[in-house]
């Protein structure tokens, strides 16, 4: 999709309005089981197989996702059996091993 000089902007202030949002851990976020499958230092993000996530309603499945600081990358690698919780954004917010 091409975006219009009309639609950027729009695009932007609504990225930036969630980051506005994104807030610091919830207590009561699901916390869901997952197995790290890679990390992507240099992007930031990780590669986890993970399982049911309810409130997201997503089943099951391998994909990346983002985390909130780098530095939660450092300890984690290929085959650590990890729990995590996502923010409404669906970036990382806390992850360890189990
Ligand atoms: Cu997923």
């Amino acid at each position: 999709m091409k975006l219009t000089t009309l639609t950027k902007p729009l695009l932007v202030a609504c990225l930036l309005g969630l980051n506005a949002i994104a807030h610091a851990a919830d207590p009561n976020a699901e916390m869901v089981q997952g197995e790290v499958k890679n990390v992507l230092a240099d992007q930031g993000k990780v590669t986890l197989k993970h399982g049911l996530i309810k409130s997201m309603k997503m089943p099951p499945m391998t994909m990346n996702y983002k985390v909130k600081d780098p530095a939660m990358l450092k300890d984690l690698q290929k085959g650590d059996h990890v729990e995590f919780q996502l923010d409404s954004d669906m970036v990382i917010e806390d992850i360890h091993k189990k």
